[in-house]
């Protein structure tokens, strides 16, 4: 067990918890991913028992995006709107909204902002207004993939001001790179996120 406590001023981020990044038969699974549900469900009903707010992100990109390799990005084709991989994974217990992200072609690693990959516009999701509505002073991100959806989320909510912490034991690095993993881990703490 961790030491996370949940209040209702708290979010628990759920990040990208769908089939492609965390099922096996994913297309872009990452190592372990699958190991994460059983920590991501207990911190969903940590977070429950507690009135937090439990807010989920997905990737959900069009068929054709800028974003995957076969169309000039570095990805495989992914967490495609309506499909399989863009659903939440098996198993995964749904307790709250979910903000997608990527719907019109752009990057969308942060649950906060998007990305145009070619102009580099970023447009904000409406993550930022939900946590304000519910007067939410603190946040924690779990959920896939820490070297770029999690790492990106949790750096935009301490920029906001939201003290933040990522729950190393409920994500998982996909380390396109190695050593990503260990440089988001930098990167965070080099932004005032918390590692628990
Ligand atoms: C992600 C790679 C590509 C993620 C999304 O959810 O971390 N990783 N798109």
């Amino acid at each position: 067990m961790n030491e996370i406590e949940y209040d209702a001023s708290t979010a628990l981020l759920v990040v990208d918890m769908q089939n492609d990044f965390a099922h096996p038969d994913g297309s872009l699974h990452v190592g372990g991913g699958d190991d994460v549900v059983h920590a991501v469900n207990r911190e969903i009903e940590k977070a429950e028992a507690a009135d937090a707010l439990v807010v989920y992100t997905q990737d959900w990109h069009p068929p054709v995006t800028p974003h995957f390799e076969k169309d000039g990005g570095i990805w495989p084709v992914h967490c495609v709107g309506d499909t399989w991989g863009a659903e939440f994974v098996d198993g995964l217990r749904v307790a709250g909204a979910s903000v997608k992200k990527g719907t019109g072609g752009e990057d969308g690693y942060s649950g906060f902002t998007v990305r145009h990959p070619e102009t580099g516009h970023e447009t904000d999701t409406e993550m930022a207004d939900l946590l304000e509505a519910r007067g939410i002073t603190r946040v924690v991100v779990v959920g896939l993939a820490l070297d770029y959806c999690v790492k990106d989320t949790a750096i935009d909510a301490a920029e906001l001001g939201l003290p933040t912490t990522v729950l190393m034991e409920a994500t998982r690095p996909v380390d396109l790179r190695p050593g990503d993993g260990d440089r988001a881990t930098e990167a965070l703490r080099a932004a005032g996120v918390s590692l628990a």
